[in-house]
Formats: structure tokens, C-alpha cells, sequence
């Protein structure tokens, strides 16, 4: 998969990006990622890359034109042109699934109040944000999506790891993890966890996914039948 950051913060990307999964897949040739300066798409003398809003307001909102030459400079057949902002489509793993089957993805994001919205129009394929809570740059946001498709693509995880046993994909929050010692400071890990026993350690741990997902995410549970009591 190839993958453009469009980005007025380069730097903002690029430490999380060199990371070790994202090492991994670029060395092994599963990703091709690069990251982009808008700025290097302005024509004029000064580098300018926003304005203010017309009809009046607070901020500045980024202008269209280096952001429709970077997107076009970089665009294929089989692209697909996201914009990360507040006001998008809600990013889940269902979303980042169906995002990591594509070939090619442009991710535009920037600073300032937000993006002409000519871009969101005549642009862009799709609208994303992250969740709902404020950030003060689109960098980060597309440093998250990023990541969350990147360890989708195959062979891109290590041994012992797999995507199919991530929260959400079973539907339930994942339940406790323990390690060394046995007992801390006197409080104790579960002894079922201690005893062998495959079936109950198995029954302990689904129920205590249930009980955990009913605290803290009861939204994940409330079109499941079976867990309705
Ligand atoms: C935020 C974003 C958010 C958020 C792109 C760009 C500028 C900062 C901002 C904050 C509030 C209102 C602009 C962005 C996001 C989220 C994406 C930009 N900002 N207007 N993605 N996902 N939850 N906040 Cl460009």
C-alpha cells in the first residue's frame, strides 16, 4: 500500500511514522510512505497557504489552490483522497478495515481553523475524524489513522501478534492481563489463572470481557441478544 501525508507539519508525522511497525513495513516493501509539505505546492513568493474566512470570523482557513496541486501531483486511478477534520465521518475499525484494503490512499490534513471547503467538495473522496474531541492539528489525527491501517496489511505485525484478536474485532473489550509476582504489595492475581485449567481460565476471561465491556463501553453491547440480562 502506498500512503501520502499532506501535511503543513512534516514533523508533527514523522517521528511516530519511523516507529518500529512502520520501519517494518516500509523495509519489507508492504508500505510505501511518504510525507508531504503543502507549503512546497504554493506558487506565490511569500509561501502563503491561508487566509481569512470570508463572511468574517476567528482564525485562518486554509487556502485550496497548493492543496488541489499537491493532491493532483500525487493522485492515481485508483487513489483515495481523505481529508481528516472534526467535522468527518467517525474513524472506527470497521472503517480502518475497509481503508487498508485500498492501494493508495492521500491523507490531507494541516493546521489552522480549517480547509476551504472546495476541498471537502471537489476533492476530497471522504471525510474523516479521529473521535469526538478537539485537537489542535490535523497532523496528529492522520498519524492515528496511519497507524491503525498500517498494522492491518498482512505480514506487517509480528509473531504472536494478530489483528484478529484486538479488541473489536470480537466485539468485546479484551479482559485483565497479569504477570510476575503471583502477589504484590498482598494483592493477588485470580486464582483460576494459576490453576491449569485451560476451559475455566477460557470461561473467566469471556466473562470478564462481558463485565468490562458493560462498564466502560455498554454501547458495544446493546444490539447483542445474548447479552442483554
Ligand atoms: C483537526 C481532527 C479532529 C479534531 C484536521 C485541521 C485542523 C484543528 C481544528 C480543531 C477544531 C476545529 C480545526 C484539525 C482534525 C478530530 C483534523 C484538522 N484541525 N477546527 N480530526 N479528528 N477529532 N479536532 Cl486541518
Amino acid at each position: 500500500m502506498r500512503i501520502d501525508i499532506l501535511t503543513l507539519f512534516p514533523e508533527a508525522c514523522r517521528a511516530p511514522l519511523s516507529e518500529s511497525m512502520m520501519k517494518r513495513a516500509q523495509e519489507s516493501g508492504r508500505l510505501d510512505l511518504r510525507i508531504h509539505n503543502i507549503r512546497d505546492w504554493t506558487t506565490d513568493k511569500h509561501h502563503v497557504v491561508d487566509d481569512a474566512p470570508f463572511g468574517g470570523g476567528q482564525g485562518m482557513i486554509m487556502k485550496p489552490e497548493p492543496v488541489f496541486a499537491a493532491v493532483e501531483s500525487l493522485r492515481k486511478s485508483d487513489t483515495q483522497v481523505i481529508l481528516m477534520t472534526p467535522q468527518g465521518r467517525k474513524l472506527t475499525q470497521q472503517l480502518v478495515g475497509e481503508l487498508s484494503t485500498r492501494s493508495h490512499l492521500i491523507v490531507v490534513c494541516g493546521h489552522y481553523e480549517g480547509i476551504d471547503h472546495r476541498v471537502h467538495e471537489h476533492l476530497a473522496d471522504i471525510e474523516i475524524s479521529i473521535g469526538d474531541y478537539v485537537l489542535t492539528n490535523g497532523a496528529i489525527a492522520a498519524v492515528v489513522l496511519a497507524d491503525a491501517v498500517v498494522r492491518l496489511l498482512p505480514g506487517v505485525l509480528g509473531h504472536g501478534q494478530s489483528a484478529g484478536d484486538d479488541s473489536f474485532s470480537s466485539g468485546l473489550l479484551e479482559g485483565p492481563h497479569y504477570t510476575r509476582p503471583a502477589e504484590f504489595r498482598g494483592w493477588k492475581v485470580p486464582d483460576v489463572l494459576l490453576s491449569g485449567n485451560h476451559a475455566e481460565i477460557a470461561a473467566w476471561r469471556k466473562a470478564q470481557a462481558i463485565q468490562r465491556t458493560r462498564e466502560n463501553r455498554p454501547d458495544l453491547l446493546s444490539d447483542k441478544p445474548d447479552s442483554s440480562s
